[in-house]
C-alpha cells in the first residue's frame, strides 16, 4: 500500500450490524477500509459485504480482512465492537496504532471513552453515537432497517484533524460540539428501554401498553432525571418524554439487551446502568431502582446455560 493509502484506510473493529453498516458506507463512498478480524482469516483475504437498504434493494462489496496479528499500520479505527469488549479489542491491536492515531469510538454506553482516553492520551479520541437501524442477518450480511442520525464529536481537548472530520461527514455521521450530551441523552434511552424490555422479555412498545411496566419505566427516569439535574453539564431534559418518543418509534423492535439476554450473550448493562449508578453514587443519589435492575440483569447472565 502507498503511504497516502496507510494514512487514509479505515480499519473496523467489531462487525456486528453497525460495524457492517459503516464498513458498507465507507466503501459506498469509495474510501478504503478493512475489517480487523479476531477469527484465524488470513490477512488480505478478501469478502464479500452485503447490505439491504431500507427500500430492500441489495448491494454487495468487496473487502479486505486484515488480521489482528497483521504489521500494517493503522492510522484510523472505528470500533465498534460491544462497550464492555472496547479495551480488549483496541489492545490486541495497539501496536499496530500509528504516534497520531484517530480512534472513533461508535457504540452504546459511556464509560469505555474515557477508558480508552486514559489509556492512549497521545491520540485523538471520537466519540460516537447513531440510532441508525440495522440488523446483522449473517456474518457480513447486514439490512438497514432504519432511518436515524449518527453525530460524532472529539472526546478529548486534542483537535480532530479536518480530515478524518471531513472523511467520516462524508458517511452521513454529522460533526457535533457537544458529543458527550449526545451520548449522554442516548444512554439515559438505553437505560431505561434495555434493562426493562431484557427483563420483562418484551418488545419495546409494551413499556407503554402494560401499565405495570410503565410504572416501572416513570419510576427510573425519575431516579434519571435526578442525576441529570445534579450534573451541572447537562440539558435537564426530562427522560420519560425522550423515552416515550424512542419507544414509540421503535414499538415493535426488540432492544440490543432484550436480543443479549434472549441469546444468553453478555450485556451492556455495566456500561449504561452501571455508568448511571457511578455516577449516583459519586453524587450520593438513592437510584434504588436502577440499582434492582442492574443486580436483575447480573443474575440473569450468572442464570446461562454453561453446556
Ligand atoms: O438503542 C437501542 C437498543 O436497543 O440498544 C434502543 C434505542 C433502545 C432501541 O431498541
Amino acid at each position: 500500500m502507498h503511504d497516502h493509502t496507510v494514512n487514509s484506510t479505515w480499519y473496523i473493529l467489531g462487525c456486528g450490524a453497525i460495524g457492517t453498516l459503516f464498513a458498507a458506507k465507507f466503501l459506498q463512498q469509495s474510501i478504503h477500509c478493512r475489517l480487523l478480524s479476531r477469527h484465524q482469516q488470513p490477512d488480505q483475504q478478501l469478502m464479500r459485504l452485503q447490505v439491504t437498504h431500507l427500500d430492500n434493494s441489495i448491494e454487495h462489496f468487496s473487502i479486505n480482512a486484515s488480521a489482528v496479528s497483521s504489521p500494517q499500520p493503522i492510522a484510523r479505527l472505528m470500533v465498534c465492537t460491544k462497550s464492555y469488549q472496547t479495551l480488549a479489542a483496541i489492545e490486541s491491536i495497539a501496536t499496530r496504532l500509528t504516534a497520531n492515531a484517530s480512534i472513533v469510538l461508535l457504540q452504546n454506553g459511556m464509560g469505555q471513552q474515557q477508558l480508552i482516553a486514559e489509556r492512549f492520551p497521545n491520540l485523538t479520541i471520537i466519540a460516537a453515537t447513531t440510532s441508525v437501524g440495522a440488523l446483522l442477518n449473517a456474518p457480513l450480511e447486514v439490512s438497514h432497517t432504519g432511518l436515524g442520525k449518527s453525530v460524532f464529536g472529539a472526546f478529548t481537548e486534542k483537535k480532530v484533524p479536518e480530515a478524518i472530520i471531513d472523511s467520516l461527514s462524508s458517511i452521513d455521521l454529522q460533526w457535533v460540539p457537544d458529543v458527550r450530551l449526545q451520548l449522554w441523552n442516548k444512554l439515559k434511552i438505553n437505560a431505561v428501554i434495555n434493562p426493562l424490555t431484557a427483563l420483562y422479555n418484551c418488545a419495546n412498545g409494551e413499556l407503554a401498553t402494560k401499565p405495570n411496566l410503565y410504572r416501572k419505566t416513570v419510576q427510573l427516569c425519575t431516579e434519571i432525571d435526578f442525576i441529570d439535574r445534579a450534573l451541572d453539564w447537562a440539558p435537564h431534559c426530562p427522560t420519560l418524554a425522550d423515552v416515550m418518543a424512542v419507544v414509540e418509534a421503535t414499538a415493535g423492535n426488540y432492544s440490543s439487551m432484550q436480543q443479549d439476554i434472549i441469546h444468553q450473550r453478555p450485556t451492556e448493562i455495566e456500561f449504561i446502568n452501571g455508568y448511571l449508578q457511578r455516577l449516583a453514587d459519586n453524587l450520593k443519589l438513592e437510584t434504588p431502582s436502577n440499582q434492582k435492575l442492574i443486580a436483575a440483569i447480573l443474575l440473569r447472565e450468572t442464570t446461562y446455560d454453561k453446556s
